[in-house]
């Protein structure tokens, strides 16, 4: 889908001279992360994990969907209340064959985090930019993610134990 590689200079600003303080402190590359999207969570049962969620903090699902190419039904629960496109959500996700991520991470560690995903306004500039700076990125192209975005894997044993996505929202 990205019909250019990127390189390393479009992700690293220079230090600004605008910051006048700390000059010993060097400015972060910038690497298009704009938020937290969303935490993923593998259960057993997307419907009690649900109504967990609801019952205990009052959040309700904003999407339902199956996303037959990851093998999960999954479900998205608005954390907060944002209307400008960069909510916060946990993604609920049940596992619908065996062989996929969710039903083997749930086979070796049970029920609980299993990822987390960063948003991003252009997830195969952020890929590589991460990509060269020697993360192991797990999608050579975005793959379909939930409600129509794009979404990129980066290996957990890159990411500090931590299965790291980056999405890109459709809208
Ligand atoms: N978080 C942290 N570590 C994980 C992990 C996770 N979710 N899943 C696997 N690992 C670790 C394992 O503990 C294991 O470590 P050790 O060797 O130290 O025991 C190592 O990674 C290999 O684990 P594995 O069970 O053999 O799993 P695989 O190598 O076959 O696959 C991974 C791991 C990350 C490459 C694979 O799960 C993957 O490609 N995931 C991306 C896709 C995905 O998770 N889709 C579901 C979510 C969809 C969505 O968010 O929309
Ligand atoms: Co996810």
């Amino acid at each position: 889908m990205s019909d250019a590689p990127h390189s390393a200079s479009e992700f690293i600003t220079p230090p600004s001279s605008s910051t006048p303080s700390s000059p010993s402190v060097p400015s972060a590359p910038f690497s298009g992360i704009t938020r937290l999207d969303h935490v993923g969570i593998a259960c057993r049962d997307l419907d009690a994990s649900i109504a967990f969620y609801r019952s205990t903090y009052g959040f309700e699902v904003a999407h339902e969907e199956v996303n037959e190419e990851q093998g999960v039904r999954e479900a998205m629960l608005r954390t907060n209340g944002t209307d400008d496109g960069g909510a916060t959500y946990l993604q609920l996700l049940e596992p619908t064959r065996e062989d996929s991520p969710v039903a083997k991470f749930l086979e070796r560690h049970g029920e609980g985090v299993h990822h987390i995903a960063f948003g991003t306004a252009d997830v195969a500039a952020t890929a590589a930019g991460v990509g060269e700076r020697g993360v192991r990125v797990l999608d050579a192209e975005p793959r379909a993610g939930t409600a129509g975005s794009r979404i990129v894997f980066l290996h957990p044993k890159d990411c500090g134990g931590v299965l790291t996505e980056l999405v890109q929202s459709a809208h």
